[in-house]
């Protein structure tokens, strides 16, 4: 029902809401996006203007039925399937509760199992590997919108080439690299182009990016009504180091020390009576590299808390912070035609490279992370982690509500959807014809500010868009769906197709998967199932083998493993290690 606005059609419709004398027409720069009044006003313009509708329909009613939303895109950073309250998570997450019960939830939706994969995914409309490193090969979500009148606004990890201006935004604030340190944030922060000078007091990552999102929209919002906006915050919070208000932490100290076992039992039940996973789909058990709950001391015991504690103060204050742009959405009056969308960029991190141990975790001068027996806690009820393409690594909470178009408050869908159909969903929203506008045309060439090289002799062809529009899941409608969804990091790969998945972990053998009977990927059907397997083989190298994949595999470099925080090296960089050296990829 939100049809393109065709160029040949402005015209005609502008007469006509001229002659009906009707409409209520917004300002003049855009006089097309018509009020929501309009839409309940159909039949009476209907009737007053029958006669021209004989001739003028079908462009009428596409202009009447585009009312563009503004769309926002929240992204979390390293936070697990079961990491906010909606989803199983004790964690205290009221406003995204509130946004699933006033929107609907997705439990099948997944992303690329890393930080700037997933990114380069999501804001290009491609897998990972079409769009290549830093989004060298595509547009952005932001380019788009942009073309056809949106104003576009980003704060938070950009994480890709270049620097979001440079991108299709107007606006941006955050920083361009992978990670920072939450309180002191680092030499790579921007203000748009400038360099900005992180305060030294009084500053926190997750709090700033909200002000300045705020600050953008309205902005945006007041001085440019007429236009849409596309908002895209992506926070890094949860990401490692550990760090977080200490009034945010307090409420969460000793709720952990009942431990990764029995938590994580408790958010599987949650998840049931939630209605996101199935109660046929068992709890994955915990892996060998994790031990007991019950086998650690109490002082290791209190450790453990103490930083889970902080992570779960991140989630909080995301929370928290998402909560006060939605008040200014519901104050700016434009909640019901905003479209908002929250998500996580990959499963829960496995990795401990916390080297202040002496520090307890949490501080500005702290550099902790949480390890692998509270990622597992995270990935509920999930296997594997940040970078597997088993599902705790690429399952993520998906919401959107939008009030004008998503009716059924709380509702909770199973189709299986990408990340790549953000930005089908978004050019559809707009009326952007992609591939009338880009397909086939050259990629933008960006400077490489946050290190990036540009891409080597005539850029790349933007190519089509892998996506498909979410629109039809959001109106209750059916939805054509994907025939199949192909995963890659590294020897980390996957495909989805129908019922069935078949995963590889580590360039190891092929596993097959009846996913719709057994998500948690507990019973391997590769010996029993043949030709399954080779069926679902060859669609995996159907698509590996296309020219414009750009293959990433490299031999695998380590699996993820527990460190115990007491005892053996520190860090990857320690001399000596038993710990994998992780490379760029692997820190963020
Ligand atoms: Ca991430």
């Amino acid at each position: 029902m939100f049809c393109a606005l065709s160029p040949s059609s402005l015209p005609l419709s502008f007469l006509l809401t001229l002659l009906c004398g009707e409409l209520d027409i917004e300002q003049s720069l855009f006089p097309l996006k018509l009020s929501l009044m309009v839409l309940n006003r159909t039949k009476t313009v209907v009737n007053l203007c029958a006669g021209v509708l004989l001739i003028a329909a079908p462009s009428l009613f596409a202009a009447e039925q585009a009312v563009r939303p503004n769309i926002i895109v929240i992204l979390a950073d390293d936070m697990g399937f079961s990491d906010i309250g909606c989803y199983g998570s004790e964690i205290l997450t009221p406003n995204l509760d509130r946004l699933a019960s006033e929107g609907m939830r997705f439990t099948q939706f997944y992303n690329a199992s890393k930080c700037e994969p997933t990114r380069a995914s999501l804001l290009s409309g491609l897998y990972w590997e079409e769009a290549q490193r830093g989004i060298r090969r595509g547009i952005t979500i932001a380019e788009a919108l942009h073309s056809v009148g949106y104003s576009t606004l980003a704060a938070g990890k950009w994480h890709l080439d270049g620097n979001p201006v440079d991108r299709g935004f107007d606006h941006w604030f955050g920083f361009l690299n992978g990670a920072s340190n939450y309180f002191l944030g680092n030499k790579f922060f921007r203000l748009d182009h400038e360099n900005f000078e992180v305060p030294t007091k009084g500053f926190y990552t997750t709090d700033a990016f909200t002000d300045y999102a705020i600050r953008f929209a309205e902005s945006a919002h007041k001085t440019t009504p007429e236009k849409p906006f596309f908002l895209y915050l992506a926070y890094n919070a949860p990401h490692a180091p550990l760090q977080a208000p200490p009034e945010d932490i307090a409420r969460y100290r000793g709720k952990y020390a009942k431990g990764w076992d029995q938590l994580r039992q408790e958010r599987y039940e949650k998840q049931i009576q939630l209605g996101v996973i199935k109660q046929e789909w068992a709890l994955s058990p915990r892996p060998e590299n994790i031990p007991a709950w019950s086998s650690l001391d109490s002082t290791h015991r209190e450790l453990e808390d103490q930083r889970m504690a902080v992570y779960a103060a991140m989630v909080d204050r995301m929370d928290q912070n998402i909560g006060r742009l939605l008040a200014k959405l519901r104050e700016w009056q434009i909640e019901e035609n905003t479209l908002v969308i929250f998500l996580s960029d990959n499963g829960a991190d496995p990795y401990d490279r916390s080297n202040t141990r002496k520090k307890a975790p949490g501080t500005a001068d702290s550099n902790w992370e949480y390890g692998i027996g509270w990622a597992n806690l995270s990935d509920t009820p999930f296997r594997l982690y940040k970078r597997n393409q088993h599902e705790g690594g690429i399952a993520t909470p998906f919401i959107a509500r939008w009030p004008a178009v998503i009716k059924k408050g709380g509702s909770i869908t199973d189709q299986p959807a990408h990340i790549v159909d953000i930005m089908a969903t978004c050019v559809k929203l707009a009326g952007c014809d992609y591939a009338a506008a880009f397909e086939g045309k050259a990629s933008p060439v960006v400077a490489g500010e946050s290190g990036a090289a540009k891409p080597n002799g005539t850029p790349a062809p933007v190519p089509p868009l892998a996506g498909t529009s979410l629109l039809p899941i959001f109106q209750g409608e059916a939805w054509a769906g994907h025939d199949a969804l192909f995963f890659q990091f590294r020897d980390h790969r996957a495909v989805r197709a129908g019922n069935w998945k078949l995963d590889s972990h580590e360039g190891k053998a092929w596993e097959l998967y009846r996913i719709d009977q057994d998500r948690t990927e507990l019973h391997d059907l590769a010996g029993k199932e043949p030709k399954k397997l080779e069926e679902l083989k060859a669609l995996y190298q159907k698509w590996w083998s296309q020219p414009d994949i750009v293959r990433t595999a490299t031999p695998h470099d380590e699996s993820p493993g527990y460190v115990d925080p007491f005892k053996g090296p520190q860090t990857a960089a320690d001399k000596g290690s038993k710990l994998p050296k992780h490379s760029t990829d692997d820190d963020d």
